[in-house]
This record gives C-alpha cells, structure tokens and sequence, in this order.
C-alpha cells in the first residue's frame, strides 16, 4: 500500500484523542543511511537518521502533523508557536494544509535564512522578538493561555507524541533498538520523544547521548542559560521546556548530556558533508559529541551499532557555509580555459 504518512502508519501507538483528523504531508519514513567510512573509523557500525528528508526539511514535521490534526480536530482557528527556525516552517507548512491561520514568534536575526523563507512561504506571520527563543516561549504560552489560540511548541503533548515515530522506524529498520541514540539538544522535545518511543515500542533501549552547544548548555551547567550563543541557531536555547525529561533520558538510558564547542560541531558537520550528508550545524551535536566522547576514551564505540540523528537538512542553513567558503573561480567559457583550470 502506498505510504499515507505517521498518523495512518502508527496510530496505534499515539496518544492521540478520537477527535484528530489527518494531516499529513507524507512526513517521516526517513533513510536510516549506513556511514561506512566513519564506521571503519570508530570500529562501530553507524547509522544517520536524516531527519532533513522530511517535507519542510526538518524533523519536527513528525510532532506537527500530529499537534496540527489534533487542533484542527478541535476546532481550532489559528496556531502559534516560538522558534528557531525549523517548528516556525513545519507550523506554517502545516497549519496551511489544514486550513489554519499560523503566527510564528522567532529571535530577531538569529533564525537561519532556509527556515524564514520557509515559515514565509507556507503563509505563517512572522513577527521577530527582541529577545531569545526563551523569551519568545514565555509570550506564547501566555497568549494561548488567555486566548483560544492553539500552542504548538513541544510543550504541546501532541508534538511528543508525533516525535516518537522516529524512535518507531529505527527499530522497524534496525530490527531492535541500537545500542547508542546520539542527537542534539535544543528545547529537549526531541529526546524526551525518543526515549518514550524506544520505552513504548519494546525493541530494546539505548543509551542516549543528549549533545548541546557549549554556549547554550544549561543542561550540563545545572541552570539556566541567559543569553545562549552558538553557531547551532537551532538549539540557541538557554531555558528547555523538557530539561528535566532530557535529563531523565539520560540518566535512565545510562547515557549522558554533553556540550560540545561550536568549532567542533562545523567540523561534525563537514564531516558528515564530506560522506555526502549534508545537514544544518545543530544536526552534527550528535556526531560532533559522539567523537569527542571516543576522542577522551569515556565512551568505547568499537562493536556498538550506533545511530546519530540528523535533525534538519544542510539546506536550512547555506549562509553557514557560503560565508565561509571562497568565490569558485570564473573562467572564460571554452575548453582551453577549462582543460587549464582543471589541471592547475
Ligand atoms: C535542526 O525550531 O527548537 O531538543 O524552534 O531545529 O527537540 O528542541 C528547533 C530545535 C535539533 C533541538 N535540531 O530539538 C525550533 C527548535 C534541529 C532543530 C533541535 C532543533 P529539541
């Protein structure tokens, strides 16, 4: 039978009340991509969930469908959510397959080009606070709590239990849960999702590691971080909704919560680029972790089957390399300049 997306294939499984209906952009069912070069590296046998195949890009398209077709299904009119950038374009997109007008609230400057044109595109209001990610989730969850207007952050049950599927197709495709979950750390949705679909599904559990930026790293500090700072702009969050469910997963998982510098995470970046998977910054944390991890010898990788999930596509975020990168040359157009410039 031809795919119809998350809510038909998983049902079952969420938490979801009679009222939902279904809609859906054919998310998920994303690649679980063997990595063989960093595999023979680290004695291990790696895999990428690229999240970044989902319809707007990004992982939270699993969460929206679900918080979308509940709150259309009761009746709501208009959706808001704070972001960096990605839950912006997965509300818009979805929101306008339902019918629903979407109002976005994202840092001033901070949120990545990819993800602005997409939340624009999709028809959402887009309205920039002077402020962070944090400051932005404190308003709407004060607008939908004196409003009829429907909150879909990861506050949002819904959003969770969406996520799970992506716990769900790791085991469907691996046969049982791997033994390391590597991912990174935001407003903490994502992990708290993982971690309640590998516990539901019954395929086995790995240990999570839970990978944040060091510049925005309150999980590892043990307190909040006020102004949050990191190439990652995806996970520039110093406050996390579901801090303490992150640190739940970890600590049940026998995993961790790390930070890792941001030079480290472009590096995880190229990497990844370099194997031909080309995903935003904040989707290398868990690669990025992973290696500092090995590098220290706290983390023996050798002999486990590994999954790094990759959150969002490299797409979302050009100016993050095109910044950085040199102008290719300009060459006349004939073959002799060409003949030339390939063999200098
Ligand atoms: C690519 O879009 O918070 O720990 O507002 O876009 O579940 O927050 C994005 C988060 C990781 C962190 N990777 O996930 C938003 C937002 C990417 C992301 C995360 C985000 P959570």
């Amino acid at each position: 039978m031809t795919y119809q997306g998350l809510i038909h294939r998983y049902r079952q499984y969420l938490g979801l009340p009679a009222h939902t209906q279904n809609i859906s952009l054919l998310e998920g069912d994303t690649p679980l991509i063997p990595m063989p070069r960093l595999s023979r590296q680290l004695g291990c046998e790696l895999f990428v969930k690229f999240e970044g195949l989902n319809p707007t890009g990004s992982f939270k398209d699993r969460g929206m469908t679900a918080a979308i077709s509940e709150a259309v299904g009761r009746g709501a009119e208009t959706v808001i959510c704070a972001s960096t950038g990605n839950t912006a374009a997965s509300a818009a997109a979805y929101a306008a397959r339902a019918g629903l007008r979407s109002i976005v609230l994202i840092p001033e400057g901070k949120v990545a080009v990819g993800k602005l044109a997409g939340a624009i595109a999709y028809g959402a209001e887009v309205i920039q606070i002077r402020g962070s990610f944090d400051d932005a989730l404190t308003l709407v969850v004060e607008i939908t709590q004196k409003t009829p207007i429907a909150l879909v952050n990861s506050i949002n049950p819904f959003r969770i239990e969406g996520q799970k599927t992506a716990a769900f197709e790791i085991c469907d495709d691996l046969g049982s849960a791997p033994d390391w979950l590597c991912l990174p750390v935001g407003n903490a949705g994502n992990i708290t999702s993982y971690w309640a679909g590998f516990k539901q599904y019954q395929k086995g559990l790995p240990q999570v590691l839970g990978v944040q930026a060091a510049g925005a790293a309150p999980l590892v500090l043990g307190h909040p971080v006020e102004k949050p700072e990191t190439v990652a702009t995806a996970i520039r969050i110093g406050k996390p909704a579901r801090g303490e469910q992150a640190l739940d997963a970890a600590r049940e998982s026998n995993g961790m919560i790390i930070a890792v510098p941001d030079e480290k995470i472009l590096a995880a970046q190229k990497i990844l680029a370099e194997e031909g998977v080309w995903v935003e910054p904040a989707s290398a944390a868990g690669l990025a972790g992973l290696l500092a991890e090995s590098a220290t010898g706290k983390f023996e990788a050798k002999g486990k089957r590994i999954v790094i999930v990759c959150t969002g596509h490299g797409m979302k975020d050009p100016a993050i390399i095109t910044e950085s990168f040199i102008s290719p040359k300009v060459i006349p157009a004939n073959y002799g300049s060409l003949i030339e410039v390939i063999a200098s």
